[in-house]
């Protein structure tokens, strides 16, 4: 424990006295300030870099339009925190652990996790990892440990502290990284999960995404501080606080959050300040709760955009290959939609065969109780859906052509 000065007068402190500055680099007309050093960044992974920002853009773009026409129950844009995310993961080991609120595609997109992969998850079908079972956007990948996105907020924070504790007990020097909004950092969990790190001493990055608003609700109503980066004094962590729209600065810091928490096994805070684009989810309408103008402003720093400049200063981009980049990018986006909506949802049983190691007689009976509705009104089940036999497959539907 800290032994501290003894006082004799009553003397209250608010943290007044703690101001945490931004780390930026990179200005947005793709200049670095002046005394600034970009980090190591080689020509390839910098263009990797950039073309799983535009690659992440462009499927948000898309998806969100396929929503509106109807074709996609829900979805959910990383707009404008492109920079955050990716330039987080690319300063990770490909092998590091990424826990994951939900709006972190661009992390998957960026350790090579298909648009196909994407599709089938978004569609439920039969190829989806997880079986159709969750709504569209609970990715995962075990291949590029990325843990499966659950819906509670918060959750994934004290996991992560428990699965980099694990990584500290395997001794494999790798760490966690765990994104998560500024809304879920007011969840009891966020303090637990940073305490338990800090006194366990685990190898484990959070990283808050501070993108301004928790659905409809401003930072500014969230908390009386000064964000989120304050909090890690109250468990002696390191913290650093990141304009989240440079992409240089946020893989600066980044890759040194990553160096404290492997070699000296030390949690880090990053605040990651930056701003939602699009609406929270496909669900949301933010007019009724902000102005274009705020949006405008905030559209002017681009995080994309500020990239772009730097890599064209460099050389290393120019306005044909922009153009070749999305066009080739929105015709794989549509290319595998349609590949994905036509392929049969999972087999039914699946609903039941891998819950227990035997499906037990209650979920047995549950599965056939289930059959026999969709029997005696097929008109109501989607039709294409696989056959009620898991030997048949489809095509000789049963449900789709109008039952037994
Ligand atoms: C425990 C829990 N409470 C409430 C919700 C509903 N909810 C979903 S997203 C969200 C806002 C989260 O905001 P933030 O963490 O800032 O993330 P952002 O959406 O801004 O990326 C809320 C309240 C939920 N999913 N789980
Ligand atoms: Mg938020």
């Amino acid at each position: 424990m800290t032994t501290t000065a003894d006082i004799h007068e009553p003397t209250f402190l608010a943290g007044d006295e703690f101001s945490i500055p931004t780390f930026r680099l990179l200005k947005q007309d793709g200049t670095l300030f002046d005394g600034a050093r970009a980090p190591d960044l080689e020509h390839d992974k910098a263009l990797a870099i950039y073309h799983a920002m535009v690659a992440t853009r462009v499927l948000d773009e898309r998806m969100l339009a396929a929503q509106r026409q109807g074709r996609l129950s829900f979805y959910m844009q990383c707009t404008g925190e492109e920079a955050a995310v990716v330039g987080a993961t690319a300063a990770l080991d490909d092998a590091d652990m990424i826990m994951a609120q939900y709006r972190e595609q661009g992390a998957l997109v960026y350790r090579g996790f298909t648009f196909d992969e994407f599709m089938n998850q978004l569609f439920g079908n039969e190829l989806d990892y997880g079986k159709g079972r969750q709504m569209p956007i609970h990715y995962g990948s075990r291949k590029l440990h990325y843990m499966t996105i659950s819906s509670p907020l918060g959750t994934q924070i004290p996991q992560a502290t428990g699965y980099a504790y694990g990584q500290k007990l395997a001794g494999d020097g790798k760490c966690t990284t765990v994104f998560f909004g500024e809304g879920a950092a007011s969840e009891g969990d966020f303090h637990a999960a940073l305490n338990m790190a800090a006194v366990h001493e685990v190898p484990v990055i959070f990283f808050c995404r501070n993108n301004g608003y928790a659905i409809s609700t401003p930072s500014i109503e969230q908390f009386a501080a000064d964000g989120v980066a304050p909090r890690a004094f109250g468990y002696r962590m390191h913290v650093i606080r990141v304009d989240g729209n440079d992409i240089l600065a946020v893989y600066s810091a980044t890759q040194e959050a990553r160096r404290i928490a492997v070699e000296n096994n030390k949690p880090v805070l990053i605040e990651a300040m930056s701003y939602r684009l699009a609406a929270h989810s496909s669900s949301d309408d933010p007019s009724g709760y902000r102005s274009k103008k705020e949006e405008e402003a905030w559209r002017e720093k681009d995080p994309i955009l500020r990239m772009q400049r730097w890599l064209i200063d460099l050389g290393w981009w120019n306005d044909d290959e922009e153009k070749a980049l999305q066009e080739s990018l929105r015709r794989e986006v549509l290319e595998t939609m349609k590949r994905a909506e036509k392929r049969p949802p999972p087999p039914l049983d699946s609903l039941v065969t891998d819950v227990y190691a035997d499906v037990t007689p209650e979920l047995q009976r549950q599965l056939d109780a289930l059959k026999t509705h969709i029997r005696q009104y097929p008109d109501a089940y989607p039709k294409g859906a696989r056959s009620l036999d898991p030997d048949v497959r489809a095509g000789d539907d049963v449900a789709a052509k109008g039952g037994e």
